[in-house]
């Protein structure tokens, strides 16, 4: 056969597939509209759990004039982008961002789970809180990883930013940390509420 017998073969049997199989995109798009779902619930927690989060750290956090510094903490993923660049995003380039974030922070939400154990063992809410979300975004991981493997691109590896050095530290950091990946998060959901909206509209039911 021919190569160009092959190619053109080939494109007849991807297209019978694709008419066989209208459900294979139909699916992606109904996991799209779900994911949408699941993070505007996150979008809701995520302000009382940094409230929460906040309210019981003692002084200074919960001081009256406490004004949240623009904080960053080594490898917690920081969510800020500019329109530009955040609208020119590729779909596999923008989900594939949130999962490299969210996965991340799904580390970094047990490390401060860990933390307030043993700083706030009696603040049940708080600890529940912290165990909530982080079972959510591992949701939200399955959900990117069904997505973008539907697309053809699994999520690409993600390096571990938490070494055991880092982890031990002293109680304000702690507590600074804790801060920092829980405002941090509430401002990726933000965006990944963005990301959503513009990805049902790409892939509608
Ligand atoms: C998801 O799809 C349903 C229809 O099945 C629609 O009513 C709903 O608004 C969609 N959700 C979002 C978040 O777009
Ligand atoms: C939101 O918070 C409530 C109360 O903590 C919890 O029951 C629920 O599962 C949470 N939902 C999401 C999507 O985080
Ligand atoms: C394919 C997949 O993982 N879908 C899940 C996406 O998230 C929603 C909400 O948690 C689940 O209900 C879906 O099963």
């Amino acid at each position: 056969m021919s190569l160009r017998l092959v190619t053109s073969l080939y494109l007849i049997c991807a297209s019978l597939v694709h008419i066989v199989s209208p459900e294979q995109d139909g699916s992606v798009n109904t996991v799209i509209n779900q994911t949408l779902k699941l993070v505007c619930l996150l979008k809701a927690n995520s302000s009382s759990l940094l409230e929460t989060y906040l309210g019981r750290q003692g002084s200074p956090f919960t001081d009256k004039d406490f004004r949240a510094p623009r904080l960053s903490y080594t490898g917690v993923p920081a969510a800020a982008i500019s329109f530009l660049e955040w609208r020119i995003l590729s779909d596999i380039d923008r989900l594939d961002k949130n999962f490299m974030a969210y996965t991340v922070f799904s580390e970094f939400l047990q490390l401060v789970w860990d933390d307030q154990f043993e700083l706030n063992p009696t603040e049940g809410e708080l600890l529940d809180m912290l165990k909530v979300t982080r079972l959510h975004v591992q949701g939200l991981l399955n959900n990117l990883t069904t997505i973008m493997s539907a697309l053809g691109v699994p999520p690409s590896p993600v390096t571990d930013p938490l070494t055991l050095d880092v982890v031990k530290t002293n109680t304000f950091e702690k507590k600074v940390r804790g801060y920092v990946v829980c405002s941090t998060y509430k401002q990726w959901i933000d965006r990944t509420v963005r990301d959503f909206n513009l990805l049902v509209k790409k892939y509608p039911l």
